[in-house]
């Protein structure tokens, strides 16, 4: 709370106590009260929401729709609409209202009726992929808020590249307490500061309650000035006042900063007994409370309804951005011919597929005749060296080890507040908050990000990866050091778990290909899988060169092939990813000399392999006796390829400090002791 603190703009509103249960009615705006009268329905009928949150925002949410957002109902998806993100997901009520109100066809009043049911479009928290008009999937807190940052850069880079007059919009976003005492919106904030996102404007429902209670029982931070400290242009104003309100955000059209308005608002307003409470926050009213909230609020509507004078109003406010939207048609259409092609094929997410296959085909020609022996990492910039210039769509970056990640090639330039038309970005270290504007990039369109960061930090981005993966969104991270091969930065950098907890998450791929083909295989995976992330993990050792090069076809679309095969019927088929492969080939020849006949199996993906046709996955997984899998990981997921009895090399610890080839040899991880164990299991 910021009670002491100096109004900037209007009033500091007092604090408002609960009133008692006989309250008279207070005076209040019927657009904002058809909000509330909606959360309070919906949250009743399904005995289960939050209507707090909406009923205390509707006059803020209000006052942006009516006043301010740039949209248009019949278009949602008009590439020049400003976006709304209500990244406190838990008042999805007040984004379904708002949908509803301003005459989306995607929520009708019957969906609000079935608020929180299976199928319906308006399920508990707002999700982008069910409803339309939903920006992106918000929940978690503080997601949201590292969303809007990730979309308003995208906004200035498309600007930068295709011009002010098809690109200029902003990016709204609501928070709440929660989002704001979440770490990651720390480094949104300061990433945004920082690169000056002047048409970022964050509303902060400032109301000093969360599920516990009053704010003051864990939080006493100034929010104002902790925003003015990152660079942000911030201010104050009574979140109930509309005039206020109003000019706070005419403030913000024209700031140089990005803005934050802290909305002083009363959680749950209107309700006599429940308003300024935590329990307001997540539970249905009640019949009787709501009965007392509708006299106060001077709300004579049936449940669901909402008089027709107050609807048409809503939908008057729906239909502003109409003629902005028929007049930026012609902008469109006067743009040059071809910048016109790029720029809607861009924000279609379609591919340029003859220059990405072009690039492809050149860079396995070239490998044909120079192979290389390059670290996964190396292979990865020797890739994007062919890439980048093929597609103006992806934007690479870093949290702050770009020269270890090797995600930057020559001729990118890096973005700034001076000049955003850069294609490479140092997110400083800031992980979580990297990946999660990627998922905002994404969702603006236009663009495909990658990011670059170490495998064993995947932790610090998971939360956003997971719900780039719910949303089902391309964004491609490139995690290197991935294993114990990165030596001498010890366990603390060594990852063990990572890939089996990536591999858990539903939806993404996970690559780790074995040498530079498979590394650019994988990489033309990533980017032609439109509906979903990947993470390629990349070594920092070198590796030699061992897939064979296919000029037509992509051997890594499987998920898995035979790299080496067996010189007669296999006793043996060895498992392996990544580094690991060439270990695996190696210890094929030491079987080879005992005459035991080995194939290896290269799987740069588990998913694509599991997801495929049974029939292809029998084919590569086979039935020899003996079945090893290697990898210098933990063993968990590997069962559905190994079986419960089959053998696995790997990690079963931390790893150490220490060279890396040393580190194999101390955790077993050699083609000998791959050998030695095939041996062992079939007797010989
Ligand atoms: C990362 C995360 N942690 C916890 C929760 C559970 N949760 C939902 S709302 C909330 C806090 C509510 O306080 P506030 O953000 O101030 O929202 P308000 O009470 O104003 O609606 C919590 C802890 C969550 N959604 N996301």
């Amino acid at each position: 709370m910021s009670a002491n603190a100096s109004p900037t703009v209007a009033v500091t509103p007092a604090e408002r106590p609960a009133p008692p249960a006989e309250a008279p009615a207070i005076a209040s705006s019927p657009k904002a009260n058809a909000i509330r009268a909606l959360a309070m329905d919906a949250v009743e009928k399904a005995n289960s929401g939050h209507p707090g949150l909406p009923m205390g925002a509707a006059d803020v949410a209000t006052v942006l729709f009516t006043k301010f957002l740039k949209f248009d109902p019949a278009a949602p998806d008009w590439a020049d609409r400003d976006r709304f993100v209500l990244s406190a997901g838990h008042g999805s009520m007040l984004l379904y209202a708002l949908l509803y109100l301003t005459g989306y066809s995607s929520v009708t009043i019957d969906e609000i009726k079935r608020f929180r049911q299976l199928g319906s479009k308006t399920p508990g928290h707002p999700e982008n992929f069910i409803t339309t008009g939903i920006e992106t999937t918000t929940g978690p807190l503080g997601q949201g808020i590292a969303n809007a940052v990730g979309m308003a850069l995208a906004e200035r880079h498309m600007a930068a590249v295709f011009g002010n007059d098809v690109v200029d919009h902003k990016t709204y976003a609501l928070c709440s307490d929660g989002d704001l005492m979440e770490g990651i919106s720390q480094e949104a904030i300061a990433f945004a500061g920082h690169l000056k996102l002047s048409k970022l404007i964050v509303l902060f429902d400032d109301n000093g309650i969360s599920i516990d209670g009053a704010l003051s029982l864990s939080d006493s931070t100034d929010q104002v000035k902790r925003f003015e400290a990152s660079g942000w242009n911030a201010m104050r104003v009574d979140g109930h006042d509309h005039a206020a309100l109003t000019a706070a955000l005419d403030k913000a059209q024209t700031s140089d900063k990005p803005t934050m308005i802290a909305c002083k608002t009363t959680i749950g307003f209107g309700s006599p007994n429940k308003a300024g409470k935590s329990s307001s926050h997540g539970s249905a009213l009640g019949a009787d409370e709501i009965k007392l909230t509708r006299a106060r609020l001077g709300w004579t509507a049936a449940p669901f309804e909402i008089p027709a004078d107050i609807l048409s109003s809503w939908r008057k406010a729906g239909e502003r951005g109409k003629p902005v939207h028929a007049a930026w048609d012609k902008k469109l259409a006067a743009l040059d011919a071809g910048k016109r092609a790029e720029f809607t094929r861009r924000m279609k997410g379609e591919l340029p597929a003859k220059a990405l296959a072009d690039a492809v085909r050149a860079v396995k020609q070239s490998l044909t005749t120079t192979p290389k022996e390059f670290a996964t990492r190396t292979a990865c910039e020797f890739a994007l060296e062919s890439l980048i210039p093929a597609l103006p769509e992806m934007i690479g970056g870093s949290a702050d080890l770009t020269g270890s990640n090797n995600t930057r090639t020559k001729s990118m330039k890096a973005m700034s507040a001076s000049d955003f038309s850069g294609r490479f970005i140092h997110y400083g270290i800031r992980e979580h908050g990297m990946a999660a504007a990627m998922n905002g990039m994404t969702l603006h369109g236009g663009i495909i990000p990658y990011s670059g960061t170490f495998l064993v930090f995947s932790d610090y981005c998971r939360p956003a990866i997971r719900l780039a993966a719910l949303m089902g969104e391309r964004v491609i991270h490139i995690m290197t050091h991935d294993s114990i091969g990165l030596g001498e930065d010890g366990p603390t950098h060594q990852p063990v778990e990572h890939l089996a907890a990536l591999r858990a998450i539903p939806n993404l791929l996970v690559f780790r290909p074995c040498d530079v083909v498979e590394t650019l295989e994988c990489w033309q995976l990533a980017l032609e899988a439109k509906d979903r992330p990947s993470v390629l993990a990349l070594t920092r050792q070198n590796l030699p060169q061992l897939s064979p090069i296919s000029l037509d076809s992509n051997r890594c679309a499987a998920g898995a092939y035979e790299i080496a095969a067996a010189d007669g019927k296999a006793e043996v088929s060895i498992f392996a990813t990544g580094s690991e492969v060439a270990i695996a080939v190696e210890a094929k020849k030491l079987l080879a000399a005992k005459g035991v006949a080995a194939r290896v199996v290269s799987i740069p993906c588990f998913e694509l392999l599991l997801e495929g046709p049974e029939a292809a996955r029998r084919a590569v997984i086979g039935d020899p006796p003996v079945k090893i899998g290697v990898e210098a990981a933990v063993r968990m997921g590997w069962d559905a390829i190994i079986g419960n009895d089959g053998l696995f090399v790997g990690m079963d610890s931390f790893g150490a400090s220490a060279p890396f080839k040393e580190l194999y040899k101390h955790f077993g991880i050699t083609a000998d002791k791959v050998a030695e164990a095939a041996l062992q299991k079939l007797g010989k």
